[in-house]
């Protein structure tokens, strides 16, 4: 099933055209209303009757999430606040919080794009949508939700947190589609096992897992131990939330709503776009919002476009997993390390869980970088010659990955902290200042 088959589905001419037209008067709306950003277009030299054609959109400059820190709280806002209905934030890494705020016609929009992307997950009017990203600030439950809504299924609001709890809706509601952070999921995967229930007896045949970045090995984890089809769907709260893009049953990359987000990628050095299937930052355009447009926005995620259309039908762009941020990436002895490069190798090890943490310190002028990962159940950690030879593999597959060889400290099944949230994986001590 299709939620939109009229865009999602629309030929390129089609959706080139509505995209143009939707820029333009974006880029209008956001000079006439945003000081801030007519202060940078100005001093471009660029006026919104100098966008043309698409490719035009190169002309206009970015925004970063500093503009949002410079203009916090409501500096970026379009619209005036009586026509703000609702207000979302994000914890900032840096400081203050990522304020977005939405119009009526914003919140509707936002649930169009989360109602495709359920869609992709098979949702329907019948479904049973069991939502466990946060409610709150935080776009993750109010977004899976609003979508849902609009789909008209039946939505059970949890918000994160009581897994036990989680686990005995799950089972009472017969919950068909669960929304989590993929590594929530796996907390709840976990949980189902240890109560003694065949996730096979479990109604939920698929899950929609998105706010944090995840690798294959995961959802393999997730999928076999929940008995379900895992979906990704993507989306940041300055851009809307939840549904920028979500991923169909072939899961072959997130199909971007183009008629509200134009993306572009470019090399975050040269600020140069680079061309389709090359790896670099998403910079998305939303071309259907009121509240708090944003133009070429920097989005510090890694990925890829994919144009070819796709198996399912639908002919929007797709964007690749997301390897991780810009920020995330760890340089360790001068190596680029990302997590998600130590993640896709625990996975490969049966021997081992996929909760693990990194460390990362300074000690004698040279970095440390440690991995503490969990063994499997019934594995023993006093099984010294076990462990030691497991030990030689895991740090040769790493330094394989890496480049780079990492100490391994390897835990009892069950210590690492669980998340219920996104996880938090990485632990730096290094002081840069
Ligand atoms: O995480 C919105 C969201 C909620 C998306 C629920 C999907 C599901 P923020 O808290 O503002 O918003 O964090 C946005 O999370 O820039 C990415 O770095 C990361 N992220 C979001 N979705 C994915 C994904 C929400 N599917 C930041 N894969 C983004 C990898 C993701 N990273």
């Amino acid at each position: 099933m299709i939620w939109n088959e009229k865009m999602e589905c629309a030929d390129r001419e089609t959706m080139r055209a509505l995209q143009l037209e939707k820029l333009q008067k974006t880029v209008k709306h956001e000079y006439e209303n945003v000081a801030p950003y007519r202060k940078k277009m100005d001093e471009a030299g660029v006026k919104p009757e100098d966008i043309k054609t698409l490719e035009d959109i190169t002309k206009l400059p970015f925004t970063t999430k500093e503009d949002l820190a410079e203009n916090y709280p409501k500096g970026l806002f379009a619209m005036p606040m009586e026509d703000i209905v609702r207000i979302q934030a994000s914890s900032g890494t840096t400081g203050k919080p990522k304020i977005a705020g939405y119009t009526e016609n914003d919140l509707k929009m936002w649930g169009e794009c989360v109602a495709r992307g359920l869609t992709m997950a098979g949702a329907t009017k019948k479904s049973v949508v069991h939502v466990s990203y946060g409610y709150g600030l935080f776009t993750g439950g109010l977004g899976a939700h609003i979508g849902a809504e609009t789909i008209g299924a039946t939505v059970i609001p949890m918000s994160s947190g009581n897994t036990q709890k989680q686990v005995m809706f799950l089972q009472d509601m017969d919950s068909t589609i669960l929304c989590c952070t993929p590594s929530y999921a796996l907390t709840i995967a976990e949980a189902v096992k240890k109560a003694g229930i065949d996730p096979k007896t479990l109604a939920v045949n698929a899950g929609v897992f998105g706010a944090e970045p995840w690798t294959q090995g995961m959802r393999d984890k997730i999928e076999e131990g929940l008995d379900i089809k895992a979906h990704d769907i993507y989306g940041l709260s300055e851009v809307m939330g939840p549904g920028v893009s979500t991923s169909c049953q072939y899961n072959e990359g997130m199909h971007i709503q183009e008629d509200y987000f134009y993306p572009e990628i470019i090399d975050p050095d040269t600020l140069q776009v680079l061309p389709d299937g090359e790896r670099g930052e998403l910079v998305i355009t939303t071309i259907g919002k009121e509240g708090m447009p944003l133009i070429r926005y920097r989005t510090r995620d890694i990925c890829y476009l994919i144009r070819e259309k796709c198996r399912c039908g639908r002919t929007t762009v797709r964007m690749s997993r997301v390897f991780g941020r810009t920020d995330d990436m760890l340089i360790i002895r001068g190596v680029n390390v990302f997590p998600s490069q130590v993640e896709t190798v625990i996975a490969k090890f049966s021997e081992l869980t996929i909760n693990y943490k990194l460390y990362v310190g300074r000690e004698n002028n040279t970095d440390t970088f440690e991995l503490a990962v969990e063994l499997a159940e019934g594995l023993a950690i006093d099984d010294i010659a076990f462990v030691e030879n497991l030990r030689a593999r895991v740090d040769h597959a790493l330094r394989d990955m890496l480049g780079i060889g990492c100490k391994i400290r390897f835990l009892n099944e069950g210590t690492l902290p669980r998340s219920e949230g996104k996880a938090v994986r990485v632990e730096d001590t290094r002081n840069f200042s």
